[in-house]
């Protein structure tokens, strides 16, 4: 293993190079914009450095969020033609273009650690008092646009909005996503990265449609969720929204703003409530649940072992560490983003089978908690043997570690800054 301060150094590196001042790339190349989870999260690596970037990074996304307080999941502060679908195919109407979905809220949860960690006080301060407001904001357009039933727990209308863009879950649903009247394209993400890592066609069709049937309604998210084929609540998703609330109250109650904190530590508890619906006995994991048809979704994901994240119920957290044991026999590094032994996993492809370090360090960061010490020490020396192996990689092959998609990726060096910071035992 080489050195702590070497990798560290090295990680700082990957992140330097894809900053663009007041923004970072996920990498070079693959995914020349903005992207809303990779900048929450890889914000947590540079406040380990640059603490004024770090909070920047937050500041610029949020600077893009929408009147109607959805916060957009990509923003295209630059034309490059290199990605597609690119800012003429949302064609959302933005002064800076932006898309017109959202992706996992986990900027309440990455605020509270930037704010606690800080070393300059009053600037963490006056930047987190102005930023709470908005991230409420966003987590109560949940509420309003994409639960609109009040059932406590937020459905995502696009597999894109989750972040596990091709998961196994999505697979039933996205059946009643047509692909006529789709117009024709060209891939970008191929020319970049092995197509065999990716997402399929067919699967990029269907992703397509949803576009132009969204951008059809004028982007207008009073009608988007009753409009959409695939309305999916997903435990991974939920448990950081409301990871995010719980954390969200808790900075509320420090900075002296005590009805957000109030509000956000209800929507926390009722979504928490609402989550034993997704629990799934026959596997000991939480599951999908596919709001159109009302069933449960057959498919033992990572994303029902990310609803660790939260506060679950404590024999949820036990039984989800069994989980992972289970998983720890059937492949070389944890976690993987399906289960290898269903006939649908596929190891290298995307996140149909591939170990993702920012999902695994959420997963330990919840366990951890939760009092699992072991199983979240476990995972993360499993981030960090797959580094040494196959450098900052976007995604890992669980049995082969071979680095898969786009390389030097910001999100993965800035969960080994992160590791290597806040874990001693692992350096
Ligand atoms: C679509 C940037 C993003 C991540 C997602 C990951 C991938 C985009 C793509 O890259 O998705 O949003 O074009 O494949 O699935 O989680 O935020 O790193």
């Amino acid at each position: 293993m080489p050195d702590k301060s070497d990798l560290i150094e090295q990680a700082q590196k990957v992140m330097r190079r894809n900053d663009r001042g007041h923004y970072t790339v996920p990498t070079h190349g693959l995914y020349p914009f903005q992207w809303n989870w990779d900048s929450a999260l890889s914000a947590l690596g540079f406040s380990h450095f640059d603490e004024a970037r770090a909070w920047a990074e937050i500041e610029t996304l949020f600077a893009h969020q929408w009147d109607d307080g959805m916060v957009p999941h990509i923003i295209f502060h630059e034309h490059d033609e290199g990605y597609f679908p690119g800012p003429d195919v949302w064609d959302t109407g933005r002064g800076v273009p932006t898309t017109g979905i959202t992706q996992p809220p986990v900027a309440g949860f990455a605020v509270r650690r930037l704010f606690e960690r800080a070393k300059d006080r009053n600037s963490a301060e006056t930047k987190a008092r102005a930023l709470l407001p908005k991230i409420h904001a966003w987590h109560e357009w949940f509420l309003r646009c994409r639960d609109p039933m009040n059932s406590g727990l937020a459905a995502v209308i696009h597999p894109w909005e989750t972040g596990r863009d091709n998961s196994v879950d999505w697979d039933r649903a996205f059946e009643r996503v047509p692909t006529e009247g789709v117009a024709p394209f060209t891939r970008r993400d191929t020319q970049h990265a092995n197509p065999d890592h990716r997402p399929t066609d067919e699967q990029y069709k269907r992703y397509i449609w949803l576009v132009q049937h969204f951008r059809k309604l004028d982007w207008d998210n009073t009608r988007l969720h009753d409009a959409s084929p695939f309305q999916v609540v997903d435990p991974g998703f939920n448990a950081i929204l409301l990871r995010s609330c719980l954390d969200l109250a808790e900075l509320a109650k420090r900075l002296g703003e005590p009805d957000i904190a109030k509000r956000s530590r209800t929507i926390a508890e009722d979504g928490i409530a609402a989550m034993e619906r997704l629990w799934s006995e026959k596997y000991g994991q939480y599951l999908c649940l596919d709001r159109v048809t009302g069933q449960l979704i057959d498919s033992p994901s990572i994303g029902g072992i990310l609803a660790a994240f939260t506060s679950i119920p404590t024999d949820r957290a036990n039984a989800l560490v069994r989980r992972v044991e289970t998983l720890a026999q059937s492949c070389t590094y944890l976690v993987p983003s399906h289960d290898p032994t269903k006939p649908e996993f596929d190891g290298l492809r995307y996140w149909r089978g591939p170990v993702w370090l920012i999902v695994n360090y959420m997963i330990a960061d919840g366990l951890e908690r939760a009092g699992h010490r072991g199983t979240a020490e476990r995972i993360m020396a499993d981030c960090l043997r797959l580094i040494e192996k196959s450098g900052f990689a976007e995604y890992y092959g669980p049995i082969t570690a071979e680095g898969c998609g786009g390389d030097s990726f910001t999100w993965t060096a800035a969960m080994v800054i992160e590791i290597l910071n806040t874990h001693e035992v692992l350096a």
